[in-house]
């Protein structure tokens, strides 16, 4: 059975609590419960962990290469500039997928650029919380 790490970055622990527009009412633990049973219904299992901490984040891709088969990342704002981030997923040899919520690439420019993404397997931004199902998905069938 494949293990998925689904890992959340700074601020998503905010989610449901403002910008529903953006980022759509469901708080984090409601969706970490789904995406707990949408791996159980696709034959796989997940683990989900947020952190607001860089180092907690480079930690759990680092230790995820002998315990998981893929790990679904929405690095949140460390997408933009976190080249520790970035050397963290290169230096593992199992895929990382990046998912946004919002579409990074239609909202300010800083959020156009991801410093994760030529390291990533893909990048899915702008499907709502839909994009780590599909991430998981991807992982599934590799
Ligand atoms: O669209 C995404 O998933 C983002 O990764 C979310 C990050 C943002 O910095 C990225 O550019 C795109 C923000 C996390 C959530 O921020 C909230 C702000 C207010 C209320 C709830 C969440």
């Amino acid at each position: 059975m494949k293990r998925i790490l689904v890992v959340n970055g700074p601020n998503l622990n905010r989610l449901g609590k403002r910008e529903p527009g953006i980022y759509g009412k469901n708080d984090l633990t409601s969706i970490e419960e789904r995406l707990i049973a949408f791996a159980e219904e696709n034959g796989a299992s997940a683990v989900c962990r947020q952190s607001n901490h860089e180092g907690d984040i480079l930690d759990w891709i680092h230790e995820a290469e002998d315990e998981f088969q893929g790990i679904v990342l929405n690095a949140g704002a460390f997408t933009h500039y976190s080249y520790a981030i970035r050397d963290a997923i290169a230096s593992v040899n199992i895929p990382v997928i990046e998912v946004h919520i919002s579409n990074i690439h239609a909202r300010e420019e800083f959020r156009h650029h991801s410093v994760i993404a030529p390291v990533a397997a893909g990048q899915i931004a702008g499907l709502g919380v839909k994009g780590y199902e599909l991430a998981i998905l991807a992982i599934l069938g590799e």
